[in-house]
């Protein structure tokens, strides 16, 4: 396979429905930024390009809660998700928004592409559910009823959220319309269906072998096992034809006279967005768009989210094949899911921290970006589910960024300051041992950025830092310079020194852009710009200066200040109240567990308690007692002797199913006659908050006529 010549490069469109999570940022955004921003330092032409997923039922079902428009939901959530992703660094080319006249044209351009060519679509009638008060059909969402599984009241027409089943309306027991909370009616209706199973074997073979056409087309080795696996999965089980199109008012309209009324299914228009969002970057900036989706001179990468495998690697690569001409994806390096504080991300539960809560909770922090996005990248959910942990925040910000890259880079400058008055002294750096190292380590993190393997990526960016540290220490010039401050030594060691400090400004860059700058500043040194990464890599094989002999650096900053500081405690105060937002979730969850209960009754003593007498027995008989519902008599044999209980649990048990039972009984209650029957003690019972009853039962093998303490 060819070096490219372009790189398209998307990350999945949010809905723009709500806010995203660190789960979010973690998945698709984060590491697609670090692939873009390498590659551009690389000197690429590269388009980076998402925007907001604006369709579906997603956008009308959220509109429809606030009580407002879905135009209002999307426009507060475009504005929001592309405002935060920007103050973070994510560096998209463009943020687009598929409800832009542009995408519904290149939407219906494309749908209509592949009903002319026939063969490609099959239009079916089907049964489905239908509204009659407000006289429209129901997206799957909008019919709740009860989980034919787990009888969980309140599941939607495709999942119960509480058993996690997969439905489909039709499946629901009793089921509701969200609208007008009255059941549904069957009605026929029409759609449009896209023969995925036509495309099944092309797939596998493109899948497994990386080839199409019988052509090489990418390397399967390097596509992630678990993205792989699920693709493999889904081709097992075998493709069916999906319907493409919905009875619905809001999204793109389907472009054909006989379906008046109906949209694409926003999984069908969605992944187009990408197609649109490049028109629309190629408009701006004169450039052309074809270039980059037509020309096998360009590779497109899509990072995603693990429940977006299928879409992206069986869907729509088939509806680009469908089309003719597009490239399809190189890879596709889905990442798994990240969790909070061992519990997946939960809004309604309060359970995880937004994106733009985060920037505003830490607005004061000193490079609140960096240091997010570095704990972020450090546990990336590369190959598994990962969890966020504040302490773990903590810990790689105090002892990664302050204790190893900030203080190297600190007493760097302050040493060169107060040595040279600023003057990078003369060296050998890039023909030395330590070039050759630094020169190893560097395109180390360059292949593990490649392969898409970002947690390596930033430990050998660590190790860089770590090497620095570790060499200033060993020379320690500090030691020599008051007795010899002309010393060759030390000249040689802050050269060094401040060469491996330029490699770090270039190779942090993607990981961690704005400490890039801050890095770029100390040295007095322009910011890193697009194909410094392979200068950098040049100037150290040919065993050039990185950094000029005279050249003056700047003042000396502390970049990451301490967040366990005994100075300044700001810092841990702000990890402590969100520890304590979640140790409050978590305490008003027990307090709600706890009402569920019974509450308890007054203390009593132990004298108290040792006056029951409870022994364990076995029911030999049983049978209701006339006229009284609720009663049953019961034989209990209590080893030393058989009595007559007469017990009120005749409504949760049938006689003949507890012959044989093996029940504790409270032997020395005074005897009291019940419907004319002496009863002779009573049967321990447990009973949950709904009143249904159980019997508590000695241990298997232990007889009768035995005490209870
Ligand atoms: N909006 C689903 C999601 O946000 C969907 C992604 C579209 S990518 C083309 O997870
Ligand atoms: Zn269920």
């Amino acid at each position: 396979m060819r070096e490219p010549k372009r790189h398209l490069i998307t990350s999945a469109l949010p809905y723009a429905n709500g806010a995203l999570h660190l789960g979010h940022l973690a998945g698709a955004y984060l590491p697609a930024d670090i692939y873009v921003r390498y590659l551009r330092l690389l000197g690429k032409d590269v388009v980076f390009v998402c925007g907001s997923d604006e369709h579906g039922a997603a956008i009308t079902m959220r509109a429809k809660k606030d009580g407002v428009t879905p135009q209002e939901i999307i426009d507060k959530y475009h504005a929001l998700n592309k405002d935060t992703f920007q103050r973070l660094g994510i560096s998209f080319d463009i943020y687009h928004r598929t409800s832009a006249p542009l995408h519904a044209e290149t939407a219906q351009g494309f749908f209509k592409e592949l009903y002319d060519k026939g063969g490609e679509f099959e239009e079916r009638i089907t049964e489905q559910y239908f509204d009659e008060e407000y006289q429209q059909f129901l997206a799957d969402r909008y019919i709740v009823g009860t989980c034919p599984r787990c009888g969980h009241e309140d599941a939607y027409g495709d999942q119960c959220e509480s058993c996690g089943s997969t439905l489909s309306p039709t499946e629901l027991i009793k089921p509701r319309s969200v609208l007008s909370g009255k059941p549904p009616v069957l009605k026929p209706t029409v759609h449009w269906y896209f023969k995925l199973d036509k495309h099944a074997d092309w797939l596998r073979t493109w899948i497994e072998e990386g080839t199409l056409d019988g052509n090489p087309h990418h390397d399967p080795k390097t596509w992630k096992k678990h993205v792989t696996g699920q693709c493999l999965s889904w081709l097992d089980h075998g493709l069916q034809p999906r319907a493409i199109t919905r009875d619905l008012d809001w999204g793109v309209p389907v472009p054909l006279d006989e379906a008046k009324g109906k949209v694409l299914y926003v999984w069908f228009d969605a992944p187009i967005g990408y197609i649109s969002a490049t028109k629309q970057w190629a408009a701006d900036h004169g450039k052309n768009w074809e270039d980059y989706w037509k020309s096998p001179d360009s590779q497109l990468v899509h990072f995603i989210g693990k429940d977006n495998i299928v879409f992206h690697c069986i869907v729509f690569p088939a509806m680009l094949k469908a089309h003719g001409d597009y490239l399809l994806p190189v890879n596709v390096p889905a990442n798994q899911f990240l969790n909070f504080e061992g519990r997946k991300f939960s809004k309604s539960k309060g359970w995880g921290i937004e994106q733009h809560e985060y920037l505003e909770d830490f607005r004061d922090f000193p490079n609140k970006e960096d240091a997010l996005r570095y704990a972020l990248i450090r546990n990336m959910p590369e190959q598994r589910d990962s969890d966020f942990k504040w302490d773990e925040f903590v810990d790689f910000h105090d002892k990664e960024l302050a204790d190893n890259l900030g203080n190297f880079l600190n007493r760097v400058i302050v040493l060169t300051q107060k040595y040279y008055d600023g003057q990078t002294p003369a060296g050998n750096f890039a023909t030395s041992v330590h070039g050759e190292t630094i020169l190893r380590l560097t395109k180390e993190l360059a292949a593990a950025i490649e392969s898409f393997n970002f947690r390596d990526a930033i430990q050998k960016f660590l190790e860089i830092s770590t090497y620095g540290n570790v060499y200033l220490q060993d020379v320690s010039p500090w030691a020599i310079w008051k007795d010899e401050p002309d010393s060759a030594v030390v000249k040689e060691c802050l050269h060094t020194c401040l060469q491996i400090a330029k490699v770090l400004s270039v190779v942090v860059e993607p990981f961690l852009p704005f400490t890039s700058k801050k890095i770029s500043a100390l040295l007095n040194l322009p910011e890193v710009q697009a194909g410094d990464f392979a200068r950098l890599l040049d100037q150290l094989e040919k065993g050039q200066a990185l950094i000029p002999a005279g050249h003056t650096v700047g003042e000396p900053v502390v970049l990451f200040p301490k967040i366990n500081d005994r100075k300044d405690s700001s810092r841990l105060e702000l990890i402590e109240a969100q520890k304590a937002q979640l140790a409050a979730v978590l305490a008003a969850e027990q307090e709600e567990a706890r009402n569920e209960f019974a509450p308890l009754k007054p203390t009593i003593q132990y004298d108290d308690f040792a006056k029951l007498d409870i022994r364990t027995g076995t029911i030999l008989e049983a049978e209701k007692v006339p006229k009284a519902d609720r009663l049953l008599k019961l034989r209990v044999d209590l080893g030393f002797e058989k009595r007559t209980v007469v017990a009120g649990i005749a409504e949760h048990f049938n006689p003949e199913a507890i012959i044989g039972q093996r029940v504790l009984v409270l032997a020395n209650l005074a005897p009291r006659p019940l419907k004319g029957i002496e009863s002779n003690g009573m049967i321990l019972m447990a009973e949950n908050e709904a009143g249904k009853l159980c019997f508590v039962t000695p241990q298997e093998g232990w007889p009768n006529g035995f005490g209870v303490r």
